[in-house]
């Protein structure tokens, strides 16, 4: 099952958030159109007392063309009839960070180790989508582990997204802010 129609895309079954909180990295990307964040790029998830799922995130990012800084974000997520399919709202700490309200759906996780993130801005009138972003989280800043790698790469086809996505580099940017 794979038209690329995103109505038809599976996301993951019985979606725990409370197993889903807490610190994951991004160890892959792709992007939107307007990109925001370049690397070092990591979210917390939080389940707030009423049970609604909150997060914070980091990256580096650049703005106005040319100042580099590490963007501190936020995000609240509204819940859908889908417990894995979110609707995000998020803005940024400082001025000129992007905001905006996305699609937040949690396509696979095993909640240890990795998570796959995806995201349709904009559908086409066939019903595929014309600008997504994907995030690939791991537990591990330092990448995921190869039983991982697998079932990842049979996701990112299932989102027809393979080989759109990019390594996201932890270097330590961020670790200080
Ligand atoms: O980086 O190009 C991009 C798009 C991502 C925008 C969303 C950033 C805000 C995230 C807040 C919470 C958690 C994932």
């Amino acid at each position: 099952a794979q038209d690329c129609v995103v109505d038809n895309i599976q996301v993951m079954k019985d979606f725990d958030r409370y197993r889903y909180a807490g610190t994951w990295y991004a160890v892959a990307k792709k992007d939107p159109s307007g990109l925001f964040l370049l690397d070092n790029i990591e979210a917390t998830f939080k389940i707030e007392d009423d049970g609604r799922m909150t997060a914070t995130a980091k990256g580096r990012v650049i703005i106005l063309n040319n100042w580099e800084l590490c963007a501190q974000m936020f995000g609240t997520f509204e819940d859908t009839e889908d417990p894995a399919k979110f609707k995000m709202k998020y803005w940024g700490a400082a001025a000129h960070l992007q905001n905006g309200y996305d699609d937040h759906w949690v396509i696979d996780t095993d909640y240890d180790n990795y998570a796959i993130h995806y995201s349709c801005r904009q559908t086409d009138v066939d019903g595929t989508c014309l600008d997504s972003y994907s995030f690939i989280f791991s537990r591990h800043p330092t990448g995921l582990r190869p039983e991982d790698q697998k079932i990842v790469t049979q996701k990112k086809q299932e989102l027809c997204l393979l080989g759109k996505y990019r390594r996201v580099a932890h270097t330590g940017y961020c670790d200080n802010s």
